[in-house]
């Protein structure tokens, strides 16, 4: 009797495990590799507050922070390996793992088009084979890239010139001559300040978050590609989720994706706001400016074909302009 009791007792358990399971709160690990509560690090903790707000009792995600928690060009290691299950990236910062996540900053075609065209679905592969992750939302796009300085230039040539970069500018930025130096974010300042640099590859938003203003006198236009910050979650969490823990995450990445035209608006802003600033202009016009973008682009995509001689020419076909 008490044996029969014991073995029903535990049919029955087994049989519920799965509704159990399915019914507990999964807490995710996140990171971000731009420092908290700054410009790129913004639509990843909004995207954070509407998950812990849409999915109590189902999946939450704890913030861990930023660079001061792990090194940005650690993130796509620890994304591989699980040790973060979600984390907000740009892919510069993992090239040692995807060189071919670095070719986001050449699209010249909206997500949504991207999505339709393959090109997604193309990388999409490519994120699971690679990084064992999917990438859910690029929140940051229409977002170009600028040459700042300490000393001024008359023309677009480097030569002599000491400039910070990461694997967004090298080509470009070595193709004009200048010197390259690869830091993290968080070192521009020190190099700034110290002479080591002579200036620095960035978007147009975000340079007074960690106080670069200060140290810098000039801004090259025209601006270049659109900088890409995504929120890339594990394959294998992502697998172990159920449907409705899915949903939360799938209809906050949906949601946050949709927000990145909004980045044009912080454009402006920070344009006036590094005019204010007595930050100067140093504009190529007319033929030499039209020299300048499309060197950027040729560099870049000539860049990316070179690390990937397979996926490259590919991607150009889905995300350059037709
Ligand atoms: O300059 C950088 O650190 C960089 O590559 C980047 C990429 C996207 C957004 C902001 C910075």
């Amino acid at each position: 009797m008490r044996i029969r009791f014991s073995v029903l007792l535990a049919a029955a358990c087994l049989s519920a495990s799965p509704q159990i399971a399915s019914a507990q709160q999964v807490t995710l690990k996140g990171i971000t590799s731009f420092a908290e509560k700054t410009f790129y690090s913004r639509g990843f903790e909004r995207f954070i507050e509407k998950v812990n707000a849409d999915g109590k009792g189902l999946i939450q995600i704890n913030y861990i922070g930023g660079p001061k928690a792990m090194p940005p060009f650690e993130v796509g290691n620890a994304l591989k390996s699980g040790v973060v299950d979600i984390a907000n990236v740009t892919g510069a910062f993992y090239t040692n793992l995807m060189p071919e996540a670095d070719a986001w900053k050449l699209t010249e075609r909206p997500m949504a088009e991207i999505r339709k065209n393959g090109g997604y679905a193309y990388m999409a592969k490519l994120y699971e084979q690679k990084l064992n992750a999917i990438l859910l939302a690029r929140h940051i796009d229409h977002n170009p890239f600028h040459l700042y300085l300490t000393k001024p230039i008359a023309k677009p040539d480097l030569t002599g010139l000491k400039i910070r970069i990461t694997p967004v500018y090298r080509d470009f930025f070595q193709a004009l001559g200048a010197t390259v130096v690869q830091t993290a974010p968080g070192e521009v300042y020190t190099a700034l300040e110290r002479g080591v640099v002579d200036g620095y590859g960035w978007p147009i938003t975000g340079i007074f978050d960690l106080g670069w203003h200060e140290k810098t006198k000039y801004r090259v236009d025209p601006g270049f590609y659109s900088a890409e910050v995504s929120i890339l979650i594990n394959k294998t969490t992502w697998d172990k989720l159920s449907p409705a823990q899915k949903k939360v995450i799938s209809d906050a990445s949906t949601w946050l994706e949709a927000q990145a035209i909004q980045t044009l608006k912080e454009n402006e802003a920070d344009i006036a706001k590094q005019k204010a600033a007595g930050i100067q202009v140093i504009e190529f016009k007319g033929a030499e400016g039209v020299a300048f973008r499309n060197k950027a682009y040729e560099t870049g995509w000539a860049g990316v074909i070179k690390q990937s001689p397979e996926h490259g020419p590919k991607l150009r076909g889905f995300f350059a302009r037709p």
